[in-house]
């Protein structure tokens, strides 16, 4: 099944979010294969948000992102990326859904509590970033039998 990266932000840490955040992942039926506390770098960052490097905001992201370490996740699930990305809610937390963790929690578009990875190929780059392969669980839950149709389950 898909894999998915999470990381509560600085702000998310601060504001004793962590807990919050992992129960709504839980209940949502995903299972939780790996998770540790790290502190962004530099050169994590540059690679992590390669795509924004040319953007007016990206040192002040910086700057955000290495406040504090974060706690960072891998939830494994059928289609892991969009349902997580759906609780996390859109970019502007102001703006976002309310029900979703960015639309419940925050009001800004820099400060907005949560990263969860957009694509496979992103979710597979920050993996090897921040996580070594003996970090991540492979085993069963015993619930994956409620949670997934048979036909679901070894996807
Ligand atoms: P998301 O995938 O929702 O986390 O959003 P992006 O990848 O577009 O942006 C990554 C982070 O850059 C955001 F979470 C916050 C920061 N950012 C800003 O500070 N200002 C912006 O206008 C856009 C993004």
């Amino acid at each position: 099944m898909e894999k998915t990266v999470v990381l509560v932000k600085p702000d998310g840490l601060q504001r004793g979010l962590v807990g919050e955040i992992i129960h709504r992942f839980e209940r949502k039926g995903l299972k939780l294969v790996g998770i540790k506390m790290v502190r962004f770098t530099d050169s994590i960052i540059d690679n992590w948000y390669a795509h924004h490097k040319d953007k007016d905001f990206f040192q002040t992201l910086k700057d955000f992102m290495e406040w504090t370490p974060v706690v960072a996740m891998v939830w494994q699930g059928l289609d892991a990326i969009a349902a997580v990305r759906k609780i996390v809610g859109i970019t502007k937390a102001r703006e976002a859904e309310a029900g979703s963790i960015r639309g419940d929690f925050g009001m800004s578009g820099s400060n907005n509590i949560i990263h969860a990875s957009d694509a496979p190929e992103s979710a597979e780059k920050e993996l090897g970033l921040i996580f070594n392969a003996d970090e991540i669980f492979d085993y069963d839950s015993v619930t994956d039998l409620l949670i997934y149709s048979k036909e679901e389950v070894g996807k």
